[in-house]
């Protein structure tokens, strides 16, 4: 191997992994990501654990804008801009510099969420999103994405359970939730990058295809 693709083998070898967590409210997404992280560090990789909208001080000072009521309504347009906009800072400020580092990067919620809450929640037109994901993170994105799925009613029962106020989305009706599993759904089947997983089982069961998963991106 010549010097130059020496280099170019042992950055590639020393960059970190992209895993997403992705599914409606409910589905055991930061519960499971716990599960993961305790999985990935046994095996001796530095793990960075974070989570969307939000991950680093001032994204998450715009995810409290974007969830919280507020005193004036938010149009999706705004809605979705805000997501990318937190999004942005979250990678040029955590993920790429933990990736750099050769850290794992375990993210609960990602674009995914974008393409499954703001275009199949709330119909904004899937090209427009991903000409803001291309201009956002194009270097930045999933190895790996693990989604949970359930019933909506299964999801929203388990939420509500631990639920202090309702949030902006929280506060939307099951016809919502369900174009949101839907387009999921879809995304889930028409890309490899996508383990699907039966959330509604126990939480032993589903941690234990998640962590399965994980082989996926281990031996590549
Ligand atoms: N959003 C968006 O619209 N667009 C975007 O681009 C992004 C986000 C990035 C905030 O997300 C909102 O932002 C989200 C979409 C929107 N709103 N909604 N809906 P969030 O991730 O912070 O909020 P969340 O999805 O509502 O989180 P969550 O309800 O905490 O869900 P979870 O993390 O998947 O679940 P959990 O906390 O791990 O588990 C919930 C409960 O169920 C808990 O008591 C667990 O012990 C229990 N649980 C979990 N798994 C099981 C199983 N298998 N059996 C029994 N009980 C279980």
């Amino acid at each position: 191997m010549s010097g130059v693709s020496g280099m170019l083998e042992g950055r590639r070898a020393s960059r970190g992994r992209l895993i997403t967590l992705e599914g409606i409210e409910g589905a055991g997404k930061s519960t499971v990501a716990v599960a993961l992280r305790e999985a990935l560090e046994s095996r001796g990789i530095e793990v960075c654990l974070t989570r969307e909208p939000g991950g680093t001080p001032l994204a998450e000072r715009v995810r409290a804008l974007v969830l919280g009521h507020g005193e004036e309504p938010l149009a999706p347009q705004a809605e979705l801009l805000l997501m990318f906009a937190a999004r942005r800072i979250h990678v040029d400020n955590l993920i790429r510099p933990a990736l750099e580092r050769g850290q794992w990067v375990l993210c609960d919620r990602f674009t995914d969420a974008t393409r499954a809450y703001q275009g199949g929640g709330r119909g904004m037109p899937a090209d427009f999103i991903e000409t803001l994901a291309g201009a956002v993170h194009p270097d930045v994105n999933p190895d790996l994405t693990l989604l949970l799925d359930l019933p909506v009613a299964l999801g929203l029962s388990r939420a509500a359970g631990r639920r202090g106020v309702p949030d902006r989305f929280e506060s939307e009706d099951v016809a919502f939730f369900e174009r949101v599993r839907a387009r999921y759904l879809e995304l889930g089947r028409a890309q490899a990058r996508f383990a699907v997983i039966d959330a509604s089982r126990p939480l032993a069961t589903v941690t234990a295809d998640a962590v399965a998963a994980l082989g996926r991106v281990l031996q590549a």
